[in-house]
């Protein structure tokens, strides 16, 4: 992975990418034009192209159409160092794809992922020309480290693809706790909507996931975990000044949520989204679509 300077721009990356994608390639010996700032990025010897919204690996068929979703608030150079990182990632996977940043632009204190999920997803189905089935969801200081674990949906089953993470400053991977799904959750357009979704109800940090871990059983959804070798990530939270998760912003309520998950599922998730979230601004960039969303409309006027 690349570790980029603190005061990369998303114009950088923009323009590193589209440099990339110049139709001037030779198919034989793909050879990017590097840059100063990537010169580690490895790709595979496929050039892409930027079309209809997607990037897509030119004179290959991908798998699956994916989108990779990625929730934020604040925290832009992460979202930096992922889009750098993880677009030459997902280029060596072959895959075709669009990234949505999904940034909570109020209320500014609690953060509300599932929320930010759920309007993401209904955001995209209904733009229909992208014809998206798998989509991918992802922290935002994760970087994956192993070029084997693939990032395609399974049919039949969601699959979750963290096991260990690397702390980037101690340098020793922590491992996880087996039922947990948080991290890097790949699922398909008819698991989401199986699972009406993530609960809207999980403000501040943890439980969200745990949450959907739970409405997995209910709906006898098993969980895929790739190899224990190949799942591991770099997690770069400990590259930005903030401390990750401040003890603050922890949901004090995630257990009692968590107790009466299951009575929940028909009723908070995707279906009742639209009453509670706004999106107020889609900015379109090549490397990303970045949604502001409103996920408390209620209490906004
Ligand atoms: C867990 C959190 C998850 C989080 C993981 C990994 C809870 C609920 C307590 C029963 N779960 O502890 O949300 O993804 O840690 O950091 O806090």
């Amino acid at each position: 992975y690349v570790i980029p300077s603190q005061n990369i721009t998303f114009d950088d990356i923009e323009k590193f990418y589209t440099d990339l994608s110049s139709l001037n390639y030779s198919k034989e010996a793909f050879v990017p034009r590097h840059t100063s700032f990537a010169t580690n990025l490895t790709f595979a010897n496929v050039p892409y192209i930027y079309k209809n919204g997607m990037w897509e690996p030119i004179e290959v068929q991908s798998y699956q159409r994916s989108a990779i979703l990625v929730p934020l608030q604040g925290r832009h150079y992460n979202a930096k160092a992922f889009l750098l990182n993880l677009h030459a990632y997902f280029r060596r996977q072959l895959l075709t794809y669009a990234i949505f940043i999904i940034e909570q632009t109020y209320p500014m204190n609690k953060f509300n992922k599932g929320r930010l999920y759920n309007t993401a997803f209904n955001y995209i189905r209904q733009n229909k020309s992208l014809n998206i089935t798998c989509y991918i969801l992802h922290d935002v200081d994760l970087i994956p480290e192993h070029d084997s674990n693939y990032y395609s949906c399974e049919t039949m089953n969601p699959k979750h693809t963290t096991s260990r993470v690397r702390q980037l400053i101690r340098g020793n991977y922590v491992k996880y706790y087996e039922f947990l799904i948080g991290g890097v959750l790949i699922l398909t357009y008819n698991h989401y909507e199986e699972l009406n979704g993530f609960s809207n109800l999980y403000w501040g940090w943890g439980g969200e996931d745990d949450d959907l871990a739970l409405r997995f059983v209910q709906q006898k959804m098993c969980v895929i975990r790739p190899p224990f070798a190949v799942a591991i990530y770099t997690g770069t939270f400990e590259s930005e000044k903030t401390l990750p998760h401040p003890k603050g912003q922890r949901n004090n309520q995630r257990f009692g949520l968590l107790l009466w998950s299951t009575i929940r599922l028909k009723t908070d998730g995707l279906h009742n989204i639209e009453t509670l979230t706004r999106i107020v601004e889609v900015k379109r960039w090549t490397t990303f679509t970045h949604l502001k969303v409103n996920v408390d409309i209620t209490n906004s006027k």
